[in-house]
């Protein structure tokens, strides 16, 4: 027996090494979830914690909701895993074509994966197979942009833009370009909803195909609104302009809708409510309530056929996948979803709280440390003055006072998202909000 099987010891948290945390900051202070309902978690301390940031953005439909447990709980029961490749199982084909019922337009063809990060992995190796089997084999590149967020592979952090998540990881994806991000302080700030600053900005990408030449660019990968960048709302007119420019130069336009899809913005997808066909569309999260991990990259009909006609009879189309793509667990999750969704009209309803949830989150201009509030369908970001020489020191002291206080939220360097299930109702978004004037006025 080694030494360390003879000292384990439940209450270790020495073994886990936890994803984007400060590991030994936590350690010292730990804080834990134990249970959750509806709008609430329960913490260990026996306390409920209303979660303002619906879980990690995906939690759509509110916790442990029953239909959801019930639906996983039979499935699990009846079948617990199906293998994925040559073989199919009943809920995955349900769930597909389920699914494409409520996409917009020709978003026709569903592809599963596990994780946000895999789906942007999927997203951006079908836009370079595309091209090939189009017989435009030089069209390699990528574009991405500053600020954005598309998970943590090396596809993902190479289109990305966030610097802490790729400085440290080497020369990423070659043949990667970025348009620059959409936001400024100095024109847009306190904007409720779309900025009206900003539109030249998407021109940007005239500049990048000058530069590269369209004949070498595969595809552009946005998120219709950047999620972990701290809420940045895209400029009227701005994705249509990017749907525009990439149609006269042959570019495929893939929206990252892992945040913004399921209901966030008080549409199904960005792409509703932009009113803007990409021609892949990555999601995730709210596609099965955070219950079990699942993403689904959806393909245009052109895209689909593409790889259905450039192949032989028998030959496989696409070399990918997961060996848990189309979980039963997930498919099952995915199913029950999307009946409480549409059961309890909860994009409707996050459309119809979105003028009080705006007016609440902008209630907090004036607030110490406030230096910007923006806000789209039910997200908002609150930005803080950094503390001189401490960038992310005043954001990490409001996340944890709100924590204590009884408020999840989500905090980026300085900027404080808030993006609750969407059956919250208005007296939890006055408590959301006040709890959050409140500590603002308690942090340094
Ligand atoms: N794309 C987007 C737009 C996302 O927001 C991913 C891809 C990756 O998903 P996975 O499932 O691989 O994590 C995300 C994930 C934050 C935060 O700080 C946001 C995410 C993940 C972790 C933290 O807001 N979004």
């Amino acid at each position: 027996m080694t030494s360390s099987a003879a000292e384990f010891s439940p209450n270790n948290l020495d073994a886990l090494w936890m994803p984007f945390t400060a590991n030994r900051q936590f350690k010292s202070n730990p804080r834990m979830l134990v249970g959750a309902k509806g709008m609430y978690y329960t913490s260990h301390d026996g306390r409920q914690i209303l979660d303002g940031s619906a879980g990690l953005w995906c939690v759509n439909a509110g916790h442990c909701n029953d239909h959801i447990v019930a639906a996983v709980q039979a499935q699990v029961a009846r079948l617990d895993y199906s293998t994925a490749f040559q073989i199919g199982h009943p809920a995955e084909f349900e769930l597909a074509a389920r699914l494409v019922a409520t996409t917009p337009g020709d978003l026709d063809h569903v592809f599963f994966g596990n994780s946000g990060s895999e789906a942007v992995d999927t997203a951006l190796k079908m836009a370079i197979a595309y091209q090939r089997l189009k017989g435009e084999g030089s069209r390699v590149r990528l574009i991405g942009r500053e600020k954005g967020y598309h998970g943590v592979g090396f596809g993902g952090i190479s289109v990305g833009g966030m610097v802490n998540n790729r400085k440290f990881f080497g020369p990423l994806l070659a043949g990667v370009d970025h348009l620059p991000s959409t936001y400024s302080h100095e024109h847009q700030a306190f904007t409720r909803g779309e900025p009206t600053w900003g539109l030249h900005l998407a021109d940007e990408l005239e500049r990048i195909v000058a530069l590269h030449d369209a004949s070498t660019i595969a595809a552009v990968i946005v998120e219709p609104v950047s999620g972990s960048a701290g809420v940045l709302v895209p400029p009227k007119g701005y994705l249509k302009r990017l749907r525009e420019i990439c149609d006269k130069h042959g570019i495929l336009l893939i929206f990252d809708e892992v945040i913004t899809g399921f209901g966030r913005l008080g549409a199904a997808f960005g792409a509703d409510y932009f009113d803007v066909l990409p021609d892949i569309m990555t999601t995730a999260k709210g596609l099965t309530n955070g219950t079990v991990p699942m993403s689904a990259v959806f393909a245009r009909k052109h895209v689909y056929e593409t790889f259905m006609d450039g192949a032989a009879e028998g030959a496989i189309e696409l070399f990918h996948g997961y060996t848990y793509s189309g979980h039963p667990l997930a498919c099952a999750a995915g199913l029950a979803t999307m009946d409480v969704y549409k059961e309890e009209g909860l994009f409707e309803r996050a459309a119809s709280l979105a003028p009080y949830w705006e007016d609440a989150a902008h209630s907090l201009k004036g607030a110490p440390h406030v230096i910007d509030i923006r806000n789209i369908g039910l997200v908002a970001g609150i930005e803080l003055e950094p503390r001189p020489g401490a960038p992310g020191a005043r954001g990490y002291e409001m996340f944890t006072k709100c924590y204590e206080a009884g408020l999840l939220v989500r905090v980026t360097g300085d900027i404080v998202a808030a993006s609750p299930p969407l059956i919250i109702e208005k007296r939890e978004i006055d408590q959301l909000f006040e709890t959050l004037g409140r500590i603002l006025r308690e942090v340094d």
